[in-house]
């Protein structure tokens, strides 16, 4: 009953989601984002910022830091949270091992110069036209206004063929 609707889910599941880092590297003067071609495990083929999962005793913060060293080979100088994305996969084998908070950065300063690694290629994108087709199905509904400065809150359910189902957004503030 209700399963196909999020806050089914919420109810549910939204205090035992595992937390996961994104982080999106941007350049202002060019108006560019990097994104990266994941070469392996979830979401491969896919381009997105870089990430994962948190070490054990590490911070989320700690966890960004170091799978943005590990993936594109930069170090942070300069960063700021811009959104948290909450998944939960439904459809008709809901399975719960799956379903992710994931924090989202923004990264604006950096040492070292973003590089291909065993799991990330990366490639710079103009912040107005990053190509959504090759993009987690999600990102189309915050991605865009995030790059515009916005701050977001969102939950997806995630239906089969891994297409979102159902969706609650706020856009917290923004520059525009
Ligand atoms: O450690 P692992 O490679 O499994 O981490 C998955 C990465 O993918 C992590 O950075 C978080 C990110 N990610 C999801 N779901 C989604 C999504 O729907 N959209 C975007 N843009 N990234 C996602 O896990």
């Amino acid at each position: 009953m209700g399963d196909d609707k999020i806050d089914y889910y919420i109810d549910k599941y939204s205090g035992s989601l595992r937390d996961v880092t994104l982080c999106y590297l941007i350049n202002r003067e060019s108006s560019k984002v990097l994104l990266a071609l994941k070469k392996r495990g979830f979401g491969v083929g896919k381009l997105n910022g870089v990430g994962g999962k948190l070490k054990e005793g590490e911070s989320i913060e700690e966890a960004m830091l170091r799978e943005t060293k590990e993936e594109i080979n930069v170090e942070l100088t300069s960063y700021r949270k811009v959104a948290t994305i909450n998944f939960y996969f439904g459809g008709t084998k809901p399975n719960p091992d799956f379903n992710q908070r994931v924090h989202v950065y923004i990264g604006d300063e950096w040492n070292g110069t973003p590089s291909e690694s065993e799991e990330m290629k990366p490639e710079w994108f103009d912040t107005n036209s990053i190509p959504l087709d090759m993009m987690w199905d999600d990102d189309k509904y915050w991605l865009p206004y995030v790059l515009k400065g916005k701050t977001v809150d969102a939950s997806f359910l995630f239906g089969d063929s891994n297409k979102v189902i159902d969706m609650k957004i706020s856009y917290k503030h923004g520059s525009e």
